[in-house]
């Protein structure tokens, strides 16, 4: 924060893509448990999502996923959007749920299937544009569960030549967002296991690629921030998918499990010089109500950002250059022990949101209103194999 910069002010720069499979049923291998008042369809999670960005003030867009938001009116989806004073984010394509898929998506060995996975990647450019969208943010299933199942070499031939096609389809508008995973569903090898893997693809595609890290897509120990910094700094730090885990890639609510790491994040991030990038929730809740879990989410990384906010750093740069080793790391631990709470419910306030957003959002009966409203009807289920 810079001396005249007020919290408010800088609050007002942290902007959260919250993403629509976050408001439908989810649940594990092992069930679903659906919740009284869970949307039914795209234009149900919007209201969700514009529940959440009224609440906190800091949630202006929705990420979408396709074929689960599929509808036959875009342009109407769009104002939908616009009325409820939502933006849609990046948009998802689901290259994991269609039986073709078994065997990999763009890294299949049957060229029809790469077509497939192809067609629909191209689909979700044209999707996006039809409603302002300006990124496509891609996460594969692909992998093999046996070594010798195929040969890894070809495989990565085949995604950078399906990738190629559509990175010359995007519009100037959007960008390419190329998320890794070490493993699952994949227990051998992953086709993107991780950052480095994802950062020369996206230096074969073209400057518009860049690279999505999510909290929970890393083995045990990475040290996350500092990827954050290194691709930060050759200019292909694309975004950041927010959840939390303790065990593998567990998509609980951010800052849950691990806070001190999130406040790092966001120190690497304001350390950078550069805008925060794109910044989303990816986050899947099973067992607690969800629009709550979301209010959470975005109150935490609310108060993360501002505690990274207050690191005092020419004390930090002074402390660093002398070799004051500890005296270095008591200036992050200071700004991490303050009690933002006060400064960020009125930051809020002072924005129109609300100083407690859980407790209004409770108060409010929206889960008993929408409850009674959405009793029939199917839902996205994501998480379910
Ligand atoms: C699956 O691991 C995942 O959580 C990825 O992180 C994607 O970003 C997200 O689902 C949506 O497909
Ligand atoms: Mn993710």
């Amino acid at each position: 924060m810079n001396p005249t910069q007020t919290l408010t002010d800088a609050l007002a720069e942290l902007s959260i893509e919250t993403p629509s499979w976050g408001y439908g049923d989810s649940g594990t291998r092992f069930a679903v448990f659906p919740q009284p008042g869970r949307p039914r369809d795209v234009h149900e999670r919007l209201q969700d999502a514009a529940e959440v960005h009224r609440l906190t003030g800091s949630a202006p867009r929705v990420a979408l996923h396709f074929p689960w938001d599929a509808t036959d009116d875009y342009a109407a989806l769009r104002a939908h959007a616009e009325s409820l004073g939502l933006g849609i984010g990046a948009v998802n394509p689901n290259l994991f749920q269609d039986p073709r898929y078994k065997l990999g998506s763009v890294t299949h060995p049957d060229p029809a299937v790469r077509r497939a996975a192809t067609d629909h990647l191209l689909e979700c450019v044209e999707i996006a544009t039809a409603l302002g969208s300006t990124a496509q943010s891609l996460w594969l299933a692909d992998g093999t569960n046996y070594a010798g199942q195929d040969d890894l070499m070809a495989r990565r031939g085949r995604l950078l030549g399906c990738l190629h096609e559509v990175y010359t389809a995007l519009p100037e508008e959007q960008e390419l967002l190329v998320e890794y995973k070490p493993f699952e569903p994949a227990f051998y090898a992953t086709d993107i296991p991780d950052w480095g893997s994802a950062v020369l693809i996206c230096h074969e595609l073209g400057p518009r690629a860049r690279v999505l890290v999510d909290f929970g897509h890393h083995l045990h120990g990475t040290n996350v921030e500092q990827i954050v910094a290194q691709l930060a700094a050759v200019g292909r730090l694309g975004g950041f998918h927010f959840n939390n885990r303790k065990y593998a890639d567990d998509d609980l609510i951010v800052g849950s499990t691990n806070p001190f790491e999130l406040f790092l994040v966001f120190c690497e991030l304001i350390g950078s010089g550069q805008p925060l990038p794109r910044l989303t929730i990816d986050q899947s809740h099973n067992v607690e109500n969800k629009v709550e879990a979301m209010l959470l989410s975005v109150v935490n990384l609310q108060e993360a950002y501002a505690k990274a906010l207050l690191v005092d750093r020419e004390v930090l740069a002074h402390r660093q250059r002398e070799g004051d080793v500890l005296g270095a790391h008591e200036v992050l631990l200071d700004a991490y022990a303050s009690d933002v709470r006060p400064l960020c419910a009125a930051a809020r306030t002072a924005r129109g949101a609300s100083a407690n957003p859980l407790e209004e959002f409770r108060a409010s009966g929206y889960t008993e209103r929408r409850a009674a409203e959405r009793q029939s009807g199917t839902t996205t289920v994501k998480g379910l194999s």
